[in-house]
């Protein structure tokens, strides 16, 4: 056992600071805190260390004089280290450190599997710097060469927003940092390490789809090798749904290099996964041959489509009814744990909603709760507001595309992803390189996955210009806040411009699926009714608007922006005259788990709404089910 730094006694004696006891290397459990993913993971749980960054010298003296150690304290993984510092310091982010010493489990080599760090990840196993990772939400492996019986892993994280970030950092005039979500630096999620073999498997996916209603069943796998040794080792790999088994390939793979397997298997008569039958098959992908190795997954059989101008899901035209969702908590932020994540999916299931969406790729309990509950995801990267001329940029461009290529491959199993949604309110009127990413990023989702939906969530004002860029997306996405904010472009303000401004999208995109992506007003008080922030004024906002949607046949889904309240950034008001900032309050749930009385409003609605298939005659029960 190793200390970061020797504290004088003295000190000690002093009373001034704590014995620099450092946690024991501990011995990684065999625990995982999901399921659906590569077999051999080992939790990095336990006590973690923490500490900041030297970048502010009164930090560093005060770090030193209550908690000795060299600034190091106890912590854990996941871990949001500013949460409940509601301060500018916090949203801009800092530099922090984080540090683990780990026992090597028995046998074999390892990488390190770390779920999501925000944002920037310099990562190093026993004084030798291992790699590095840029983005948060979707997870990254670096591989642990020569690991010794006790190691320590150490990873400098740097939270710190830039315009080119996803999401980008903005200031407002008085110099006030901005942004859509609270900046939450940290292991976001969990880290786990994974055992591999001289040949291991390093991406696996079982992309489900149902070509029409009555068709075969049809499962894509999508298996990438590596090759971890200096010897070319001869490997084959084999895929399995239910009890059919599939022969991927066979293949030399060279050292240190990689190899791609693809094969479709067919499932007659499938037993089809629909929102009141979310039938779920084990899949499974296996490598042998420079040792064996394996992926465990789930995946459900059914078809997305657009047709006629409508979303389909098994054939079948969809209304959907959903709430956008934030993984927050007031105490720890966004390192949220499973208890959180199913209790916010099971009010989504209260609500009578089917779908759920987020500006960034869930944790991956989410997405596996979400096949097993029958909820459609929403899938989106946090391509948000990302101001124009950075498109211009290539590093930018590159990221973004390797954020949708990640999260394609990361999350494409699961039955629930019907939408890959490139990005959130980016400009406007696109043109240039901006235009350039949208016609872009829709390419290379249909070709990594022709079987969904691809999207862009844009801001919707009462302006109706075509955009051509968007012709090559499947869904247009809108956010509506007509009755809320005053629109640049356009007055918003007036609620009874919201139906013609739909017909106006629709017009434009007649063959296009049209979703209202969000629409919501703040609410955090007793008050009349024609005063924003008022209960009763959000609860007349909901009935109109869902009244609206209920009027357009042709509209496939709507989602209240959002379930629940969360930290936004310093001073938001986001259009209450008596805002609680760093709050957003347009949620129907307060932030510690209160419902509004709009939250009613919104349930009824949403339970009395044929969300699947076409509203039954008057007097016949209606449905959310069917192929
Ligand atoms: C939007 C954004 C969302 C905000 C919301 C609001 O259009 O997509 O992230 O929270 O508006 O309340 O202003």
């Amino acid at each position: 056992m190793r200390h970061a730094l020797l504290v004088p006694l003295a000190l000690v004696a002093a009373g001034l600071v704590l014995p620099a006891a450092a946690p024991a290397a501990d011995k990684p459990s065999r625990q995982v805190l999901y399921n659906d993913g590569p077999d051999g993971r080992f939790l990095l749980g336990g006590t973690w260390l923490f500490k900041k960054d030297r970048l502010d010298v009164g930090e560093r003296r005060k770090f030193f004089r209550e908690r000795g150690r060299g600034g190091w304290r106890p912590t854990t993984a996941p871990n949001a280290f500013n949460a409940g510092d509601d301060t500018n310091e916090s949203m801009v982010g800092t530099v922090t450190w984080y540090r683990k010493d780990f026992r090597k489990p028995a046998g074999g080599d390892f990488v390190v599997r770390f779920e999501s760090v925000n944002y920037r990840a310099d990562v190093w196993l026993n004084g030798k710097k291992i790699g590095d990772h840029t983005g948060a939400y979707l997870p990254f492996e670096l591989p642990l060469t020569k690991l010794k019986r006790t190691n320590r892993l150490v990873v400098r994280i740097d939270n710190r927003r830039r315009e080119t970030d996803f999401p980008p950092s903005r200031f407002n005039d008085t110099g006030q940092p901005v942004g859509g979500w609270w900046n939450y630096g940290g292991p976001l999620r969990e880290v786990y390490i994974r055992r591999i073999r001289r040949v291991s498997l390093t991406h696996v996916s079982a992309r489900p789809d149902l070509p029409c209603a009555t068709c075969p069943g049809v499962v894509n796998f999508r298996a990438r090798a590596t090759n971890f040794s200096d010897k070319a080792v001869g490997v084959r790999v084999y895929g399995s749904v239910g009890g059919r088994r599939v022969k991927l390939g066979s293949a030399r793979i060279g050292r240190n290099s990689t190899r791609s397997f693809t094969r479709s298997l067919r499932i007659p008569n499938p037993h089809v996964w629909s929102l009141n039958d979310p039938y779920l098959y084990p899949a499974r992908v296996q490598l042998s041959g420079g040792g064996r190795d394996s992926w465990s997954m789930h995946t459900g059989i059914r078809g997305l489509r657009v047709a006629g101008g409508r979303v389909t899901l098994n054939g079948q035209p969809v209304s959907l009814r959903g709430v956008g969702m934030h993984e927050d908590d007031p105490v720890k932020g966004a390192a949220l744990d499973n208890t959180k994540r199913m209790s916010d999916l099971l009010a989504v299931k209260e609500l009578g909603g089917t779908a759920i969406r987020s500006h960034y790729p869930l944790h991956p309990y989410y997405m596996e709760q979400a096949d097993r509950m029958g909820l459609l995801v929403w899938s989106e990267i946090p391509v948000y507001s990302v101001r124009s001329r950075e498109f211009y940029k290539r590093s930018v461009r590159r990221l973004a595309f390797q954020t949708l290529q990640d999260n394609i491959e990361s999350n494409g199993s699961h039955p629930s992803v019907m939408v890959w949604s490139i990005g959130n309110e980016l400009a406007s009127k696109p043109k240039g390189a901006l235009a350039g990413y949208i016609r872009g990023a829709a390419r290379l989702a249909k070709q990594l996955d022709p079987t969904r939906l691809v999207s862009l969530a844009i801001v919707g004002y009462t302006f109706d210009e075509c955009v051509p860029a968007y012709n090559r997306l499947d869904v247009i996405g809108v956010n509506e806040y007509f009755g809320w904010y005053p629109g640049p472009v356009g007055q918003v303000a007036d609620q009874d411009l919201l139906p013609g401004f739909l017909e106006n999208v629709k017009a434009c995109y007649p063959g296009h699926g049209i979703m209202v992506t969000e629409f919501g007003a703040e609410a955090n008080r007793e008050g009349p009714q024609e005063e924003k922030g008022t209960y009763s004024f959000q609860q007349d906002f909901v009935r109109f608007h869902l009244g609206v949607f209920a009027s357009k046949p042709w509209l496939s889904g709507a989602f209240y922006w959002t379930l629940q309240e969360f930290r936004v950034r310093p001073g938001w008001d986001g259009g209450n005259p008596y805002p609680q900032p760093p709050i957003h309050q347009k949620g129907l749930v307060t932030f510690t788990g209160e419902k509004k009385p709009a939250y009613f409003d919104v349930q009824s609605s949403y339970q009395s709404t044929t969300q699947v298939g076409t509203p039954a005659p008057a007097g016949q029960s209606k449905g959310q089910s069917g192929r």
